[in-house]
């Protein structure tokens, strides 16, 4: 944090950690004003804030990449560019492994940012034709994965379904040498039913728009995505969007990564089969003894899923109509009603969908890993969804804004284990600082034992009639008087009532605000079963890419063993994640929505006073200026006050430190303003820092008409 006296000259502060006086209302308002003069970032430190403009702003040109390149982090304006130069120095010049997290809302503009990071680096790490084809390969993942794993919301017409971490290695001269993508948790609800104003996986609309006569013709595809149940019958392109364009470019982009045309292939086969399986409707008869069973009503469907995948068009059938239980060795075969037959088509779809996601992120992976065994450094770029506030909150939310809890308790840790460790560096005292710790919100989830997922497991895992009233029957007992859960049966406990609390709910109270979880659908989802007959189906299919997907299907290998919940792979996930993330030296980059309506210009006060409480943006402040606001190196602050006093000015003999006491002792600066660091000076309040500036700006306009005087006396 050297020299970051530009900050002072940028339109309000460029770092926040100056702002005088630190309230919430001047740091919105400083924000405010900055977004006003187009100025959307601004440090926290060395964290970034970035307010979306909604508009392209010439500010990535390769012009501005040259400025920022090996430039002084506090010399030029705040920039995404600026963290993402000093991460990779960081990580080239003093072998520290660097990752970079961007949080914030829907829309906030957290893919963007990773991109603008990647592409950066990419610009100034190594030239060579061997090391641009890894650039390039790492950079064309991107499209893929968002082709697949994106989609239009209501908040965002690009939104990510799927969180994304991406190590980036390096050898040691800092030239790339390719990467590991992880995944997580991909929504996969939205392969068979969005919202009205949404739309389904991007992939779908680009395969039917881009794709060639020839090719639809032999995926049985028609041009019409109306013609498809899973994309809703309206027409849905988007407006500024060419989804044929886009479908060249990932047919481009997964060349350059390395798939062959029959990898293309196989993978769109699959596509469309999710997308026909859409169509499969099912009948409702009644058999002889009175009860309901379902069949296929139109077998087009079915018939053209079955030639796509090499399959009996009469297994698949049965598969979807009916359910092998096996009971005391005896194999019973038992008829399906219409809604479970319905349940358990839709359950292949997202399944089919979801493991290929999962299949597409390996193969790429594969591309991309490196092979040499030499030393590495790694850059981590983490893109995930943001905190999720809706009306209605199911499990997905429930998982998703866990993953931000723990996210924010490693920002907190981090970012004061990092102060610290610059206290003990230069032989300062550290005053310990107060702040709220989120660990009792995390482990009321997270706890193996009594953990809202851990009792959610038990209650799937039990045997007999699983109901989310019991779940939520038992979490209200366990957590009967923790401060960050409510539930209707709490209250009443309490003597509070609350009617938003009506329903099967339950409340958690998050670091970032009151989220009420309905419970319907918990145990569903978190159980995630597909039928093992459809398993079995597909794996009999001569598809190979299909029946890779499927191993559990093979009768050979059928265990008895569950396969673990979607809540505990997601809870392990996320527990690696975390371990990689504390490896490494952390840079964070927080993004803010301004507004609502995706409009350029325009500052919706309370939307962004709501996020900075979230972002706990204030409590980043005050953790960053935890005893001491400001920090330089002597000599450079010696060279800007040394006009100050007359010991110093023009010359000091001595060493900068001695320089820097004398000039702050003859300016009579309160001792108790200041800490002397083995290498830089420590200053408490910003005030002494601002009054210091004043008292140079009177000096340097005194200096200055004092030549002009002698020059004129000389003339
Ligand atoms: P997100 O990643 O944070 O949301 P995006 O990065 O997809 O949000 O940004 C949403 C949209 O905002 C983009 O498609 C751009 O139109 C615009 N935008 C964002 N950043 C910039 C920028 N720096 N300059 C210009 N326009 C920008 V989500 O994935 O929904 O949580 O799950
Ligand atoms: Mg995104």
């Amino acid at each position: 944090m050297e020299a970051n006296l530009p900050l002072l000259d940028t339109t309000g502060v460029g770092d926040l950690v100056l702002l005088d006086p630190l309230s919430e209302e001047s740091l919105l308002q400083n924000l405010k004003e900055r977004f006003g003069h187009q100025e959307i970032y601004t440090y926290i430190g060395n964290v970034v804030i970035s307010v979306n403009p909604y508009q392209p702003l010439p500010i990535y040109s390769p012009q501005t990449v040259e400025e920022y390149r090996n430039c002084n982090f506090f010399a030029v304006k705040p920039h995404i560019y600026a963290i993402a130069d000093d991460a990779y120095h960081s990580l080239r010049d003093r072998d520290k492994d660097q990752c970079i997290l961007i949080t914030g809302e829907s829309g906030a503009g957290k893919t963007e940012a990773s991109k603008q990071v990647m592409s950066y680096v990419a610009a100034v790490c190594g030239k060579g034709e061997e090391v641009n084809q890894v650039k390039e390969q790492l950079l064309q993942s991107n499209p893929v994965l968002e082709a697949f794993g994106n989609a239009k919301t209501i908040r965002n017409d690009n939104s990510s379904r799927f969180g994304k971490y991406m190590d980036v290695e390096f050898d040691f001269k800092g030239e790339p040498l390719g990467g590991v993508i992880s995944n997580y948790l991909l929504e996969k609800s939205r392969v068979v039913r969005h919202v009205k104003g949404e739309r389904n996986f991007h992939i779908f609309y680009q395969l039917l728009a881009g794709g060639s006569d020839q090719l639809l013709r032999e995926l049985k595809l028609e041009r019409d995505c109306r013609r498809y149940g899973y994309l809703g019958q309206e027409d849905r392109s988007l407006p500024g969007v060419d989804d044929a364009a886009n479908f060249r470019a990932i047919q481009e982009a997964m060349k350059v990564i390395g798939f062959s045309p029959a990898e293309v292939r196989a993978l769109l086969e699959v596509t469309a089969v999710v997308l026909k399986l859409g169509n499969v409707q099912l009948d409702s008869q009644f058999q002889a003894s009175g009860m309901e069973s379902c069949s296929i009503q139109d077998t087009r469907a079915v018939r053209e899923i079955c030639e796509l995948i090499r399959l009996p068009e009469h297994v698949l059938e049965q598969a979807l109509c009916s359910r092998t239980v096996e009971a005391k060795q005896e194999k019973v075969v038992t008829a399906l009603s219409v809604a479970q037959g319905c349940y358990g088509r839709d359950a292949l779809a997202k399944n089919i969908y979801n493991r290929l996601f999962n299949w597409l992120v390996t193969r790429i992976n594969e591309s991309i890993k490196v092979d040499s065994s030499e030393r590495r450094k790694v850059m981590g770029v983490l893109d995930i969804y943001g905190f999720e506030i809706f009306q209605n909150n199911s499990f997905e939310q429930f998982v998703i804004n866990y993953c931000n809890e723990k996210l924010q308790q490693a920002f907190i840790l981090l970012t004061l284990k990092e102060e610290q460790e610059e206290y003990v560096r230069e032989g300062i005292q550290w005053t310990p600082v107060d702040f709220f710790d989120n660990s009792i919100i995390c482990s009321l989830i997270e706890d193996s034992k009594v953990g809202i997922l851990a009792m959610l497991d038990e209650e799937c895992l039990r045997p007999g009639l699983v109901t989310e009233e019991t779940f939520l029957a038992k979490l209200s007992q366990v957590f009967a008087s923790h401060k960050h859960y409510e539930s209707r049966a709490t209250q009443n406990a309490r003597h509070v009532t609350d009617a938003s609390l009506a329903g099967p709910c339950f409340r958690v109270h998050h670091y970032a605000g009151k989220v009420t979880y309905n419970v319907s659908g918990f145990v569903e989802k978190n159980n995630d079963l597909l039928f093992r007959d459809l398993s079995q189906a597909m794996w009999k299919a001569q598809h190979e890419l299909l029946r890779s997907l499927f191993p559990e299907g093979d009768p050979q290998k059928t265990s008895l063993r569950r396969p673990p919940t979607a809540g505990s792979q997601f809870k392990a996930s996320v527990a690696t994640l975390m371990k990689n993330l504390y490896s490494k030296n952390p840079n964070y980059i927080r993004c803010i929505k301004p507004n609502d309506n995706k409009e350029p210009g325009v500052f919706t006060d309370g939307l962004v006073q709501m996020q900075v409480r979230y972002l706990g943006l204030l409590e980043n402040v005050r953790v960053r200026r935890a005893g001491y606001a400001y920090r330089q190196g002597y000599e450079p602050c010696l060279e800007r006050y040394k006009m100050l006093c007359k010991q110093t000015w023009p010359k000091w003999k001595g060493g900068a430190r001695d320089g820097v006491q004398a000039l702050l002792t003859d300016l009579r600066v309160p001792p108790g303003e200041l800490a002397y660091g083995h290498t830089k000076i420590f200053i408490r309040t910003p005030r002494t820092l601002f009054d210091l500036e004043d008292r140079r700006r009177l000096r340097v306009a005194q200096l200055a008409s004092l030549i002009q005087a002698t020059y004129r006396s000389w003339k």
